[in-house]
């Protein structure tokens, strides 16, 4: 089997959840580091224009979205088995991700480049207003709060399903994460109240992020090009689609459908510089429409 090749930052919480994958199943993977706003030259002949981070690539097939990432992760490497928990990922991607956006961007929002800032009002097709950011602070903190004792409330044991951690604990993971590495000035002020998740994020941390090798992103372009997809296709092969994410960063990606299930859909596209490849995204959060 091709090797794992994942395309990050170190601050992207989406990746961190990614990570914590490797760790807890313990494999072996390659690391492109890839800038944290566009342009992203590197990444774009993969995906076709979806340019949300993190991305995995494995030979010829690109998938985009942590769903599908650790859904191929899951089935590639069953144990041990992080299990079916998708539903909470739309909880901790949406609601608690967005409060926490509000906390950290409060608190960062003056320090981080104005590039930066017109990127994300960019992707999000609104603003980014630091002064409104601010006004909505005590509003975030406390939807914040609220998310945050949910998982207090429910860590009866070492992890949220018992003595082993499974994808639960990773999708709630990622905002104390986020939080604790972009806010460290604040952080332990949120955490104070909430003993039971200062334990597990721990234990969370304890398991590492697996093997990972640093690779240059032009050799990951070139193991594209030199790979060919395993994606098996499917009765709808041949249609013409294109396929976007539905909330942020909604850059239409185009191809012909290889095969799609109620979770996944598979598209071929080509690119001078990798060839033919395969991008795989959500059913969950992601429109797809005729071309
Ligand atoms: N639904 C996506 C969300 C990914 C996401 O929002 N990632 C953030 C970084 S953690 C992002 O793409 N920010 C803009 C960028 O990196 O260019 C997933 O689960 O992978």
């Amino acid at each position: 089997m091709a090797e794992i090749i994942f395309h990050h930052y170190p601050a992207s919480p989406f990746s961190e959840k990614v990570r914590v994958a490797f760790g807890i199943k313990g494999l072996a993977w390659r690391s492109v580091e890839i800038p944290n706003m566009m342009p992203k030259p590197d990444l774009m002949p993969l995906t076709g224009g979806y340019r949300k981070t993190p991305v995995m690539q494995i030979g010829a097939d690109v998938f985009c979205d942590t769903q599908v990432i650790l859904r191929e992760i899951e089935r590639l490497h069953p144990k041990p088995a992080l299990g079916p928990d998708y539903a909470l990922a739309f909880w901790s991607d949406k609601p608690f991700f967005m409060s926490s956006v509000a906390v950290v961007f409060a608190e960062v929002g003056d320090m981080v480049p104005e590039a930066f800032r017109q990127d994300r009002a960019k992707m999000s097709g609104g603003t980014f207003s630091v002064d409104a950011l601010k006004a909505a602070a005590p509003f975030a903190r406390d939807q914040w709060r609220a998310h945050a004792d949910f998982v207090e409330e429910s860590l009866s044991a070492a992890f949220l399903s018992g003595e082993a951690p499974r994808a639960a604990d990773i999708h709630a993971y990622m905002n104390f994460w986020w939080i604790k590495a972009a806010i460290p000035h604040i952080a332990p002020q949120l955490l104070e109240p909430l003993p039971k998740v200062r334990a597990w994020m721990e234990r969370m941390a304890a398991f590492g992020h697996g093997k990972p090798q640093a690779m240059e992103a032009k050799d990951a372009l070139d193991a594209a090009k030199a790979a060919t997809s395993t994606a098996v296709p499917g009765a709808e092969a041949g249609t013409k689609v294109t396929v976007a994410a539905d909330d942020y960063g909604r850059d239409p990606v185009a191809g012909e459908i290889v095969f799609a299930n109620a979770h996944e859909i598979a598209i071929r596209r080509r690119d001078d510089q990798v060839g033919e490849v395969v991008v795989h995204f959500p059913r969950a959060g992601f429109t797809v429409l005729k071309a």
